[in-house]
């Protein structure tokens, strides 16, 4: 399945005999920079017939496999044995209950996004009441939706905080923006990568061979092995990633004096937190105009909202995605989600709990699911939905040992602190770091934050002016908040069973003559993979 996945390629939508594309990074790229609403659909359907559509199979026979391990490890399926390491017997519930505490935000942020994609794509394609087409959002699958900033910017003449093209301007380079994130944690006085780390990483997409480009870190539990593998592109979303991949590799090396069983995040959550938790900091105008990134910093009401609209399109916007890509496989492990409704019930969950909808009918031919890395590559996600509510308690804690935030004081709110070069603020980190999993993670949690609950109320706090912000805003304009109607996009009994086995049309008009041009480079492709 990662084999399908990693190695899929689409044809060009204007070039029909270019069909080496790849997801990283040319689908990537497409997806940030085109505004066409055809090449944005035909990048969508293609991307998920090439990759999800082929695993189907094979993760039918996977989920079989899958259960008949975790039963034998005393679990009833895997999803309940991906629960383990949360040490608790109500964790779904926790889970849902943080959402339910984070949708009124979202849907207001949903709200202002759809009116604003209306404005650009008209309303024959985005009505005032229902979901947005999700090929429209910045990302293949609609996780976080920062690559649309553009389009989306309450204030265009303000500062802008989006650094790609000054990135490029000023020559950066996959290296320099490791050794940028390197200098962050080292000016915290955490520790900095082993020179086996620079010589063993790929950090360039390598030409002339496959790869899983997925971003992954690695620890080769030798105390001094430790990589990371990233097709890192020269942009501000990869920056971040950057950053994430970089905490990995520092947690490894904070805990790798415990026991090999204790190393390891104190839950999956914690370990995708720490990176997120620094390019925080990194992403504030002030930081980004410490090192070079950006020119001018307005200090005023206007600039603030659009940089915390920058942050909550790619944190809030998440928030649902992180939490429903489990929610679907809980369902397929336990049998309570049937094979025959598979690719029909995860669009449910991205209607119910996103508010999008497919540029184009799905059937029970396809498999969208499986057109997301994690699925065919086995990695749990909720992680990533705890992380992005825990990294929020980290940055306060932090802040405040950094005497960067108060909760007394106006001029130092949450969004503004940058916790670059506090040593008390990275001791603090180090700490509980270190600790790896030998403590439940609740006290892993108690340590750094005085808390031992995961706590929406921070996000909330964090993103407060925003959400006024945008409240204010949907009212002015009238905007229905929430979706409804259209959502039959979906079924077991489609014309897409009809379809013949070879490649469907990519929506745009095709004439025989292409057609034998598009089937010929198919039957190419095929010989050569
Ligand atoms: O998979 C990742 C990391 C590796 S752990 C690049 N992330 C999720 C994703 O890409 O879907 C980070 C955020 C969510
Ligand atoms: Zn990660």
């Amino acid at each position: 399945m990662s084999t399908i996945y990693s190695t899929a390629k689409i044809c060009d939508y204007h070039r029909t005999k270019v069909c080496n594309l790849t997801l990283e990074p040319d689908l990537t790229r497409i997806l940030r920079t085109s505004r066409d609403y055809g090449e944005l659909a035909h990048v969508w359907k293609q991307w998920r017939y090439k990759s999800g559509r082929r695993i189907r199979d094979h993760y039918r026979l996977f989920v079989n496999i899958a259960n008949k391990a975790a039963k034998l490890n005393g679990f009833d399926n895997m999803g309940d044995m991906w629960l383990y390491p949360y040490e608790s017997d109500t964790f779904r519930q926790d889970v849902g209950e943080l959402w339910e505490q984070l949708k009124p935000f979202y849907q207001q942020l949903h709200a202002y996004v759809r009116r604003k994609l209306r404005e650009k794509y008209g309303e024959q394609h985005i009505s005032q009441r229902g979901p947005i087409p999700a090929h429209l959002l910045g990302n293949m699958w609609s996780q976080s939706w920062g690559e649309i900033y553009d389009l989306l910017i309450p204030y265009p003449g303000k500062t802008s905080v989006d650094v790609t093209p000054n990135m490029k301007t000023k020559g950066y380079t996959p290296r320099r923006m490791f050794e940028l994130s390197e200098e962050f944690f080292v000016s915290l006085n955490l520790t900095r990568m082993p020179p086996e780390f620079w010589e063993h990483s790929i950090i360039e997409k390598p030409k002339g061979r496959e790869l899983i480009c997925h971003a992954s870190a690695w620890d080769f539990c030798n105390g001094k092995d430790f990589r990371i593998k990233q097709c890192t592109d020269v942009t501000m979303t990869d920056l971040i990633t950057v950053h994430h991949e970089m905490g990995h590799i520092q947690y490894y090396l904070q805990y790798k004096h415990q026991p090999n069983v204790f190393r390891a995040g104190a839950n999956p959550g914690f370990h995708e937190a720490v990176g997120d938790v620094l390019a925080l900091s990194v992403a504030t105008p002030k930081h980004l105009q410490k090192i070079g990134l950006l020119d001018n910093v307005e200090e005023d009401n206007e600039a603030d909202i659009n940089y915390l609209m920058s942050i909550a399109l790619d944190k809030i916007t998440f928030l649902p995605f992180g939490y429903l890509m489990d929610l679907w496989r809980w369902g397929v492990f336990s049998g309570k989600t049937k094979e025959e409704n598979w690719n029909c019930a995860w669009w449910d969950l991205r209607y119910n709990l996103q508010g999008i909808k497919p540029p184009v009918r799905r059937s029970e031919y396809d498999f969208d699911p499986g057109a997301k890395y994690h699925i065919p590559a086995n990695v749990p996600y909720v992680r990533y939905f705890v992380s992005f509510v825990i990294q929020f308690q980290f940055h306060k804690a932090l802040c405040m040992k950094a005497g960067q935030y108060d909760p007394l004081d106006p001029s130092k709110p949450l969004h503004k602190c940058d916790i670059y070069q506090s040593t008390e603020a990275g001791n603090a980190l180090g700490d509980m770091l270190q600790m790896g999993s030998s403590k439940p993670w609740p006290d892993a949690l108690e340590a750094l934050t005085g808390t031992r609950k995961m706590d929406a109320s921070i996000i909330r706090e964090y993103f407060k002016p925003l959400e006024v912000w945008l409240t204010e805003n949907n009212e002015r304009h009238q905007e229905f908040v929430g979706w409804e109607g259209e959502n039959d996009f979906c079924s077991s009994d489609s014309p897409a069973r009809h379809e013949p086995v070879g490649e469907p049309s990519s929506g745009a008009a095709v004439s025989p003559g292409l057609l034998v041009v598009v089937l010929m480079a198919f039957l190419l492709q095929q010989t050569h993979q």
